[in-house]
């Protein structure tokens, strides 16, 4: 089984467990900031599925499109001449670490997102990465003023490793809806579980909330 399988392997064994305990929850952190049974860390661990996909600068595309009026199609060049933003955010991965004052430069998803027009009844989006990644989300979350498509974080250009060239950014709900390497935004009009939503995480993802894993059968 090459590595990448094995994690994954090990991460739906790890959501069945949790399901079997009736996901507990973490007694509430000193800090408020910190959400129940989050430890914070001061490195940047690197999560995926083990497939760094050969994306840069040159090739990159992204592609709004589904149920808007206007598709649109950006490489880098037309990515980097829309407004830029920066957010400093938290970010919390369902593992359990949590990494404070992530500054995320980058576009808003929500101009972005304005300029395609979403028709009246897209509801939900899929996020789809260069590793074959998606996870999803109601099109209200990515509408929120802290959710960018970010090229940077810390003030450095994202790493690859990071999902360089760009990646995603919500910082309301567990690091896995932050698509690394993200390729495309579809917007349709029922929700469809994304990678790990159909492997046992939450749907929703909300960390204060500690949605890591669902108690329903999937
Ligand atoms: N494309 C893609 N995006 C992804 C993942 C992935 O496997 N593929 N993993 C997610 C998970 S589980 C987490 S915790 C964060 C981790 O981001 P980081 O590696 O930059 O810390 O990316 C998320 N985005
Ligand atoms: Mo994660």
């Amino acid at each position: 089984m090459p590595d990448w399988q094995k994690v994954i392997a090990a991460k739906i064994a790890l959501a069945e467990k949790q399901r079997a305990l009736g996901n507990p929850p973490s007694k509430p952190s000193l800090d408020a900031r910190v959400p129940p049974g989050q430890t914070v860390v001061t490195n940047f661990p690197i999560l995926d599925l083990g497939v760094l996909p050969d994306i840069n600068k040159d090739n990159w595309t992204l592609r709004i499109y589904g149920m808007v009026q206007q598709e649109l199609n950006l490489d880098w060049n037309a990515f980097q001449a829309l407004p830029q933003m920066t957010d400093i955010s938290d970010f919390h991965c369902v593992t359990r670490w949590s990494k404070l004052d992530m500054q995320w430069d980058g576009v808003s998803a929500r101009a972005l997102l304005m300029q395609a027009v979403p028709l009246e009844n897209a509801h939900y989006v899929t996020l789809h990465a260069y590793d074959g990644y998606t996870t999803n989300l109601p099109l209200d979350a990515l509408l929120d003023d802290d959710v960018l498509i970010a090229h940077s974080a810390l003030g450095y250009p994202l790493t690859t490793a990071h999902g360089g060239p760009v990646r995603m950014v919500v910082p309301k709900r567990y690091a896995w809806k932050s698509a690394k390497w993200i390729k495309a935004i579809e917007l349709h009009e029922f929700d469809r579980p994304g990678f790990w939503e159909t492997r046992g995480y939450h749907n929703e993802a909300f960390p204060f909330e500690e949605q890591r894993f669902t108690d329903e059968d999937y």
